[in-house]
């Protein structure tokens, strides 16, 4: 970077990027996982400080501005000192990082065999000789490739990996990587539990906060390049032209790091917005609109992605108000964007308490027939699970089920149903049980993963998603534990196949200690999160029996609203058993999947223990693997879950030297809460449950106390964005 372009480039850092730093505290979280602090380990920071000399980034472009920026003020705080930046490869050691067309010495390099299979977002690190000397190049063919490579590198410092053997090479498996924001024009959130929206719409376009800056670096350092900014629930206002002004500055904000704005489409927004008598999407004065709309934004965003659209579905309207498919109203969209390159995400989460049918059933029903009907630049956004984001779903029967149609999944961060921001639960292995879920749609090795990254059905339109968990409170997502589940998210999106353990493991290191006995500890309690909660909210494939509304404690009472948000339609406990039929003998939603998952669900002998209650309606006494009946199984599930926590938080006592005072106090207090509220759900659901089985708890546990009437009316009054 030239020194005139570098100078005024520090005036506007430090103006608008160094803010949130200055404001920094070692244990506010506010860094993320991208802190930068000063290697302890002497040999480890001696060895690094040897290997590298000096830096360059060759090139002028606002994405490798970024790339420097972030070399420069990640090596400074790794190596706790200045690394020079330099024009020339004088002494070995030399970080060198750009594209064979912006880099004379990269393109000395001669990479072209290994640049070309990593397409536009790969990107190569490796150590190589160049003019004799030892260099360490990150190559890749495009600015964002070598903006990625960046922040690689920087992660294997944090991580403390060898750095004079490398040999990276690496390209994402999906496209498009986004957030959805399920953030509201009043800065509430829709399940956001981390504070206000981060888009402060009022102060927007001429007030930027230093906030978004950091936002897109933090996404872009695990490849994330898209977010929608706004909720499925949409409000069409985010459509006129007050609005897309503020869009267009977070925009300008994003580009330099790679990240594309996208926004949620209210199918009403040509009446609402536009005057017109209907949205009809046949309509030619409808048709026209939202071309009129889409040349308007691109006008001011040239790179905008496309439109999210939840349309009829929990009161959203959509193509279905006017007589027409769900195809129709996907394609009148994507017509008007395709001219950009834009694409429309059509989401798949519809369901009608007016159909009878199992609600789980529904959304293929709806969308199968429409298999191949949709434009080339639509994606069918489909939520992991078939029902909700419950803590364990089977994978949705849609994936592999639309061959001719690019579908993606849509992961939930933010923990709806999961514990908001006061629970430790790591997601990655949620993800992870779908990603690699086998779908058998071309026979084994049909991994929802591959219908992801479209090498099952060759579609090179790709994506996934991932709601958002991040709020304005200064930690970005209340739980300082929520940041990794970010994080999981961005690295999964990259590579659906990387294992959840690895992606622990990484952001422990990068977020909290390179300690050994700390990353083990912490990776040890976050393996085992996701399964502790399962066990005392849902073990065995109970699901939705949430308190209603809120979504955070027990309500397996829940009867009172309409039938498909009740609990009692979802576990149907009665004298002789629990759990949904869904078998061939029930609503038989096991004929969506392929064989043999089809068989394996349907089986009572055969379906996974752990979802046997979604599938079926099992007897009380029945014998379960372990030899207990089922009653008992389940009290020992709830059980062993709240006892679990407890092995948390002795876990994590146990780290209070390694750990920053700030941050380990803020984990201690919450996973007390989740202990308490953890035997809320347990002893809520237990005596509940026991109403119907009539059954005494084993001796193994102490019985739940004081009484179910006690549970039904608890309110929670100390569980942020919960009221
Ligand atoms: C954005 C669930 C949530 C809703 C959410 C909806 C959806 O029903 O409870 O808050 O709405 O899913 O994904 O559209």
């Amino acid at each position: 970077m030239k020194d005139s372009t570098r100078k005024s480039f520090y005036t506007c850092l430090t103006l608008v990027m160094l803010l949130p730093f200055t404001r920094a505290v070692s244990g506010d979280g506010c860094r993320l996982w991208l802190r930068y602090d000063t290697l302890s380990d002497s040999t480890g920071l001696a060895m690094y400080q040897k290997s590298i000399a000096a830096w360059m980034v060759e090139g002028d472009s606002p994405l490798l501005q970024s790339a420097a920026r972030e070399l420069e003020t990640g090596l400074r705080g790794l190596l706790g000192k200045e690394i020079p930046e330099t024009q020339r490869v004088q002494t070995p050691g030399v970080l060198v990082a750009g594209t064979p067309t912006g880099s004379r010495i990269i393109a000395a390099l001669r990479l072209d065999n290994q640049l070309a299979p990593l397409g536009d977002e790969g990107y190569l690190i490796f150590n190589g000789p160049y003019n004799g000397k030892k260099i360490i190049a990150i190559a890749a063919n495009t600015d964002q490739g070598v903006l990625y490579g960046a922040f690689h590198f920087l992660r294997l410092l944090q991580t403390r990996q060898d750095i004079t053997t490398l040999s990276v090479a690496t390209r994402p498996k999906t496209k498009i990587r986004m957030l959805n924001h399920w953030d509201n024009l009043d800065r509430t959130v829709e399940r956001g539990y981390a504070g206000a929206s981060l888009w402060d719409w009022p102060s927007l376009p001429d007030s930027l906060s230093p906030r978004y800056r950091d936002y897109a670096r933090a996404n872009a350092s695990i490849g994330i390049n898209g977010t929608v900014l706004t909720n499925v629930n949409a409000n069409a206002q985010i459509l006129t032209r007050h609005y897309l002004l503020k869009v267009a500055a977070l925009a300008d904000l994003f580009r330099p790091y790679n990240l594309k704005v996208y926004l949620t489409a209210r199918f009403s927004a040509p009446v609402e917005i536009g005057g017109l008598t209907t949205a009809d999407p046949l309509a030619p004065e409808v048709i026209a609109w939202w071309k009129q709309k889409a040349d308007e934004i691109y006008a001011l965003i040239p790179d905008f992605g496309g439109f999210l659209v939840k349309a009829n579905s929990e009161g959203q309207p959509g193509p279905q108000n006017y007589g027409r498919s769900h195809a129709d109203g996907a394609n009148v969209l994507a017509d008007a964007v395709a001219p950009h390159g834009g694409i429309v995400m059509w989401r798949a989460f519809v369901y009608d308490n007016d159909v009878p049918d199992d609600r789980t059933k529904q959304a293929y029903h709806e969308f199968v027939p429409l298999d191949g009907q949709f434009r080339k630049n639509v994606l069918i956004q489909v939520k992991n699970g078939p029902l909700d984001f419950q803590p364990r779903e089977p994978f949705h029967p849609l994936f592999g089920a639309m061959p001719g149609t690019a579908v993606m999944p849509e992961l939930q961060i933010t923990q709806e149903y999961l514990g908001a921001s006061v629970h430790l639960v790591y997601l990655a292995p949620l993800f992870s049980e779908c990603l690699q879920a086998d779908t058998y749609a071309r026979g084994p090795g049909s991994a929802v993963s591959r219908v992801i990254d479209g090498s099952l059905f060759q579609h090179d339109l790709t994506a996934m998603a991932g709601v958002a968990n991040a709020g304005d409170v200064q930690n970005w997502t209340g739980h300082p534990f929520g940041q990794a589940n970010w994080y999981a998210f961005g690295r999964l999106a990259w590579n659906p196949d990387l294992k959840a353990q690895d992606i622990a493991n990484e952001w422990i290191r990068m977020t909290f200690s390179n300690d050994k006995v700390a990353v083990q500890t912490i990776c040890r309690m976050m393996m085992a999160s996701r399964e502790i909660a399962v066990d005392y909210m849902t073990p065995l494939g109970l699901h939705h029996i949430m308190y209603a509304g809120h979504h955070y404690g027990p309500g397996p009472w829940v009867d009172h609203l309409r039938r498909d948000w009740t609990s009692v339609y979802y576990h149907r406990a009665d004298s002789l058993g629990i759990g949904f039929d869904r078998t061939s003998r029930g609503s038989n939603a096991v004929s969506q999947y392929f064989a043999p998952v089809r068989e394996l669900y349907d089986d009572i002998e055969t379906c996974p223990e752990n979802l046997l209650l979604w599938f079926h309606h099992v007897p009380w006494e029945h014998s379960m693997k372990s030899g207990r009946t089922l009653w008992e199984e389940m009290c020992h599930h709830y059980d062993a879950g709240v006892k679990s926590v407890g092995w948390l938080r002795s876990e994590w006592q146990g780290l209070q030297e390694a750990i920053d005072p700030e941050r380990f106090a803020v984990v201690e207090a919450l996973l007390a809460k989740q202990e308490r509220d953890a035997r809320i759900w347990r002893d809520g659901c237990l005596l509940y449950f026991q109403t119907f089985s009539q059954k005494a708890f084993p001796d193994s546990m102490k019985a739940p106390a004081p009484d179910l009437n006690y549970y039904r009316h608890h309110q929670y009054d100390d569980i942020p964005g919960i009221e």
